[in-house]
């Protein structure tokens, strides 16, 4: 059976190199395709994927998106002497050209549009494709900042032609501003594209006015291009895990993409000699998992930019990891943007409101140049001496230390935030009636009677749990969490004829565990008070009466309305859920489906799904025996066999929007990942 996740890769593409020495060019190395190859070995992910062979990208597919001009200029360096290779070279901003460049740029078109029609001909879900050189610089005329066919965008306009497809989101999280992918696109409102990029104020390459937040696309395509400057370095994974909390995935659900193709550079990535950013490598991860939502999963990686070899390939690994559904690592480090990031996210909403109907109710204009004015709001620390102009052979030296220094933090990284994936990833407790109702694949439990269990239960109220059927019930529970606690299983679901009792014994379990952290999702009716006190437990009740009690920072009411459009749905998981979530970094989850939910089927479904880039992955599925119509919805996102699919989507009721508002106005100061403004 084909898997799942598409990779393309060819080592001839390791063919075009740099013939003269010139500082500029020389970190975009044959090696970075090398060792990205030889990481995916180590991990055994090569044979997990469909290998994808490559192609030259012909001349009719290259002229989508460049002019015939500058495609004779590359065709004539084939043939050329080193001199006239370093002449041509010099024509152009940061490029160099080799007799084996012009073969490579169309082996790297080629791979693009082969990973393209895999994953839209349905052949494969997903799927990457390593190449080189680069693209997302290359302009219709003009090579560009190590890029000569801007891959991407030919990508884009192939998938329109050969499929008509109508609406293609790009995702640039390269960290270099793709301006050659903005230009091509910048009138079209059937590609939006993101960029996020180094551009402190202006001083950073590509140094142009047009890569800040205010570049919204022209004419029909305005509001089709979205920029997010990075004004300082050091920005990390709650930076980057923000800017699509708030920005991307908001615009990105209601653009409602039909494919997504990512120019995936990890020059945004930790140890970076241009970026220097701090994001690690399970960073990528959570970003590719929240793309993996988008268009029906159907979701295409190109390699741009990423210069340091081990982050760049751990990176690389974690991408393809993710892709084809393994559980995710946990985000290290505190979850709270920084001041400067919240300001650009400010920006890119103001700027971008009259274009979407989700951001219609921001009252915000542009900030313009707080930061400038703001000196904290820098992460990175720079010593004097990044001032000084160094000898080359000391400047030798010093990134010779960076490398590996970076080097050796990404050792100890990566032992402490990977554990070994359970074999089985989910199981199910249910009793025999209902049985029949769960796939076959899935593994079932049988309640197993154990001393600790009913110890648990002993604690609780004799009244509530003296039914036969309750004590079962909740037997079949703590035998499904046992075994996700003791990392027998990733995740497992449990039917319970009172899922406030089963919630409250699963909390209680996990204590008496020594879970730390547990975040507790309760969607429908709560009928007994629930002890979260220590701080060890969050929860958040999705409910639709009003509640008697406020929300507080452990304890959160989101009042919900049985005919809430899709849109504030969106919001509320995006702009609220996910946020407290990362921000409370949960070692495990408890999903409780009680009576009176309102979210529906599709919405439970991308909600538990979005929830797996949480505590490991691991989460239990409590559902009220009164909802078992549910249970497909549940088990699909759980064994990761869920494909999203909305539609278009209508625009909210203010007064819907303004319950998440102002609960994210009570709480951002607790739970900081739900800044969205200075
Ligand atoms: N003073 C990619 O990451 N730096 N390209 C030029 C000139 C060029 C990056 C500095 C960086 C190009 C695909
Ligand atoms: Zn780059």
């Amino acid at each position: 059976m084909a898997s799942r996740t598409a990779l393309v890769y060819d080592d001839e593409m390791t063919s075009h190199q740099l013939l003269w020495n010139d500082p500029v060019c020389q970190i975009e190395v044959p090696e970075r395709l090398f060792s990205c190859w030889e990481w995916l070995q180590g991990n055994n992910l090569i044979e997990r994927c469909t290998s994808v062979p490559v192609r030259e990208g012909t001349e009719d597919e290259i002229l989508l998106a460049h002019s015939s001009d500058y495609l004779g200029v590359v065709k004539n360096t084939e043939k050329m002497i080193k001199e006239d290779l370093q002449k041509t070279s010099a024509e152009y901003d940061a490029v160099y050209f080799h007799p084996m460049t012009y073969r490579c740029a169309k082996l790297a078109v080629g791979a693009t549009l082969e990973l393209v029609d895999a994953v839209v001909s349905g052949k494969t879900l997903n799927g990457m494709a390593l190449v080189r050189p680069p693209g997302h610089h290359s302009q219709r005329s003009a090579a560009n900042g190590f890029c000569i066919f801007n891959n991407v965008a030919i990508a884009a306009k192939y998938a329109q032609r050969k499929y008509g497809l109508q609406r293609i989101l790009i995702v640039d999280w390269d960290v270099h501003h793709g301006q050659g992918t903005q230009y091509i696109f910048s009138e079209d409102p059937s590609v939006l594209y993101f960029s996020w990029h180094r551009f402190e104020h202006q001083q950073f390459w590509p140094s142009l006015r047009e890569s800040d937040y205010d570049a919204v696309g022209q004419g029909m395509g305005r509001g089709f291009n979205i920029n997010v400057p990075w004004n300082k370095t050091g920005m990390g994974n709650s930076d980057y895990v923000a800017v699509f909390l708030h920005v991307l995935l908001p615009l990105a659900f209601e653009f409602d993409p039909e494919l997504v193709l990512v120019s995936a550079g990890y020059d945004s990535g930790i140890g970076d000699p241009e970026g220097q950013m701090c994001a690690t490598p399970e960073c990528f991860a959570h970003l590719t998992h929240f793309l993996m939502h988008l268009a029906k999963g159907k979701l295409c990686l190109v390699l741009e930019g990423g210069y340091h070899l081990r982050s760049l390939s751990e990176s690389v690994c974690m991408t393809v990891k993710t892709l084809l559904g393994d559980p995710l690592p946990c985000l290290s480090g505190e979850m709270a943007p920084c001041l400067s990031t919240l300001e650009s996210i400010h920006n890119v909403r103001a700027a971008h409101k009259p274009y979407w109907k989700c951001l219609m109710y921001e009252d915000t204009t542009p900030l313009q140049d707080l930061s400038t004015n703001l000196d904290q709001a820098g992460k990175a620390e720079f010593t004097p001496a990044d001032a000084q102009p160094l000898t080359p052979e000391a400047c030798e030296t010093v990134n010779r230390d960076e490398i590996a220094k970076t080097d050796k933090f990404l050792e100890r990284h990566m032992k402490e935030i990977v554990f070994p994936t359970p074999s089985v990833r989910t199981a199910a407790a249910v009793d025999e009636s209902n049985t029949l109702l769960l796939p076959p694949s899935l593994q079932t439990e049988k309640a197993v009677d154990r001393k600790e269990f009913r110890r648990v239960i002993s604690g609780f109220d004799a009244k509530l749990v003296e039914e036969e059927k309750v004590l079962t019930s909740l037997t079949n529970m703590m035998t499904v969490l046992d075994k996700i606690i003791r990392k027998e299983i990733i995740n497992g679901l449990a039917l319970s004829c009172a899922a406030s009792v089963s919630s409250a014994m699963a909390i209680k379990y996990c204590s008496n565990q020594k879970v730390q952290k547990v975040l507790c999702i309760f969607l429908g009716d709560i009928d007994l008070e629930m002890d979260v006190d220590d701080g060890k437990v969050l929860l958040i009740n999705v409910c639709a009466k009003p509640s008697q009690q406020s929300s507080t920072k452990y304890k959160i009411f989101l009042q919900w309305k049985e005919d809430t459009e899709t849109t504030t749905f969106f919001s509320a998981v995006t702009g609220f859920i996910l946020p407290v979530g990362y921000s409370f970094q949960p070692e495990l989850i408890i999903l409780a489906i009680g009576q009176n939910q309102s979210l529906g089927k599709n919405g439970i479904s991308l909600l538990i799904s979005l929830l797996q880039g949480l505590a490991h992955s691991q989460i239990l599925t409590l559902i009220q025996d009164t909802e078992v119509n549910l249970l497909k919805d549940v088990v699909k996102p759980l064994t990761g066999d869920f494909v999203p699919y909305f539609g278009t989507t209508a625009p909210a009721l203010k007064e819907n929007e303004q319950i998440i508002a102002d609960l994210r106005q009570q709480l951002q100061q607790e739970w900081k990942m739900l800044q969205c403004s200075v």
